[in-house]
């Protein structure tokens, strides 16, 4: 990866025009600060709380901005209770505050950004999976800005675990959560969505249908259609424990944008070969989606992670991302590969690893749809096992990654520029219009709004409220001032 990237800019301008062009780019600019090694940043610390931050998810949206949501445990009990929320906004992320507070468990919070200027959020809150959303021109790093919450796992019978939210180009969202009954004790997979823009949500959709099997660690994307695509994993438990021959990687997908969904189909090769996978990805370019999962072989101490591409209906063969990726999931840990196609199609993935003494998020990446990768790269620094965990990554302006993860009680990001062509981003213009408001549909019960009372932090200036404002007063104060001139001219003719 490291050389290649060298030859790249050794073809395109030369050692010294590289190098003319890092003190440049150094000087001017205005984004996070870039390291010297694999062009990737040092990872900087965005939580920056006293409590201990976990389980970050990261969404970008069309104007450049960041948006980043994890779980925040205040009073050390070990679960979060709050869910906290920065932004990048293009030149800073704003102070970290938190949006909901659902004590005593605010947990595994995920994140979505829409065409339409809306930032969602759902999250597992006491055994329910909530969501909320925030309008971008409302300052979503306030608390006021955040709808009431909306309850859509249904069954108050049942415990919720994990989740995950998607949004198409429509503002359509899709959402996933794995939830249980008490008798059945082993989680499904359920699936819910708002063609609303989040005020109002279908009855959940039982996606996996498997009671003997845990179905956990779900992720959701749309393609370029906007067909929901999800992948999972299938765990089955016998009275010895975890029963690690009989598991797989599954998908399933909708036609029809999320209203009838297609039966399940295995992407992992079935067969007691000591299959460890950890969360699964699935990822959609313009053309294809992706799914990657990771499998525990022949080397208990490694992991192989595949790959396989979607096209028309068609699963490919299975391609082998990397043999060398060390130890995915270390005992009572586990944690994730997660992916995203950047605006040229080539296909970028992250993961955490563990080399038997340190875990350091892994990265690589693929310019010919996932049939040949890179040599993996660290992008953190080495953490002590179980403090670094559940990464995540988002591209905006089509070239720019954006990674979190955490370690050590904090929230990491690093960014990283590819090789695709930059796309600009939109100039953000807030509507005047009201913002619609979220109503809560019979079927739901409602949970009382319990909204953080952190004020409005001071980090207003700059990004979407100045590209809001500023255009206004730079309109009137030219006015103004030659209104003033006028009177003065005037006033001195007559005198
Ligand atoms: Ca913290
Ligand atoms: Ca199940």
């Amino acid at each position: 990866m490291r050389s290649y990237l060298h030859v790249r800019l050794l073809l395109t301008g030369g050692l010294v025009g590289a190098l003319a062009w890092a003190v440049v780019v150094s000087f001017l600019c205005t984004g996070p600060a870039v390291a010297q090694s694999g062009g990737w940043s040092e990872p900087i610390n965005i939580s920056n709380t006293p409590g201990n931050s976990r389980y970050p998810e990261i969404a970008a949206d069309a104007w450049g901005n960041v948006h980043v949501v994890w779980s925040e445990d205040e009073d050390g009990q070990g679960w979060g209770e709050s869910i906290y929320y920065t932004m990048w906004n293009g030149e800073a992320w704003t102070e970290s505050v938190d949006i909901f507070y659902t004590p005593p468990a605010a947990h595994i919070p995920a994140v979505a950004a829409d065409s339409l200027g809306y930032v969602h959020v759902v999250w597992n809150a006491n055994n329910t999976t909530r969501y909320s959303r925030a309008r971008i021109g409302d300052g979503p790093w306030s608390a006021a800005a955040w709808s009431r919450p909306q309850i859509l796992s249904t069954q108050s019978a049942f415990t919720t675990y994990w989740t995950d939210i998607a949004v198409d180009d429509q503002g359509n969202l899709h959402v996933v959560w794995t939830e249980r009954s008490a008798e059945d004790e082993l989680e499904d997979l359920y699936y819910s969505r708002s063609v609303d823009g989040g005020q109002s949500w279908s009855l959940p959709i039982n996606l996996s249908s498997t009671p003997e099997q845990q179905s956990s660690f779900e992720q959701i994307i749309t393609d370029a259609e906007g067909n929901p695509h999800v992948v999972w994993l299938e765990l089955s438990r016998s009275r010895a424990g975890w029963d690690e021959g009989d598991v797989g990687v599954f998908h399933s997908w909708s036609s029809d944008g999320g209203e009838s969904w297609f039966a399940p189909e295995e992407m992992s090769q079935p067969g007691p070969e000591g299959f460890s996978g950890a969360y699964p990805a699935i990822i959609a370019d313009d053309q294809y989606v992706y799914t990657i999962w990771n499998e525990r072989r022949n080397d208990p101490r490694r992991d192989t992670i595949f790959a396989r591409r979607w096209e028309d209906g068609w699963w490919s063969d299975i391609a082998v991302v990397t043999d060398d990726s060390g130890m995915i999931g270390t005992s009572g840990i586990w944690t994730r590969v997660r992916g995203v196609a950047d605006g040229a199609g080539n296909l970028h993935l992250v993961w955490e690893t563990w080399d038997g003494e340190a875990i350091t998020v892994q990265y690589v990446w693929s310019e010919d749809g996932g049939q040949t990768w890179s040599v993996p790269v660290a992008i953190s620094n080495p953490s002590p096992p179980s403090e670094l965990w559940r990464t995540d990554i988002a591209v905006s302006e089509e070239n720019r990654l954006h990674v979190v993860w955490f370690g050590g009680g904090d929230i990491y990001y690093a960014t990283y520029q590819t090789t695709a062509r930059a796309e600009t981003p939109l100039p953000y213009v807030a509507s005047t219009s009201a913002p619609p408001t979220a109503t809560t549909p019979a079927t739901m019960p409602s949970p009382t709004a319990v909204i953080g009372s952190t004020p409005n932090p001071a980090m207003v200036q700059g990004g979407v409220l100045q590209s809001s404002w500023f255009p206004l007063l730079a309109g009137i104060v030219p006015v103004i001032a030659l209104v003033l001139l006028v009177i003065a001219v005037r006033g001195r003719a007559r005198q």
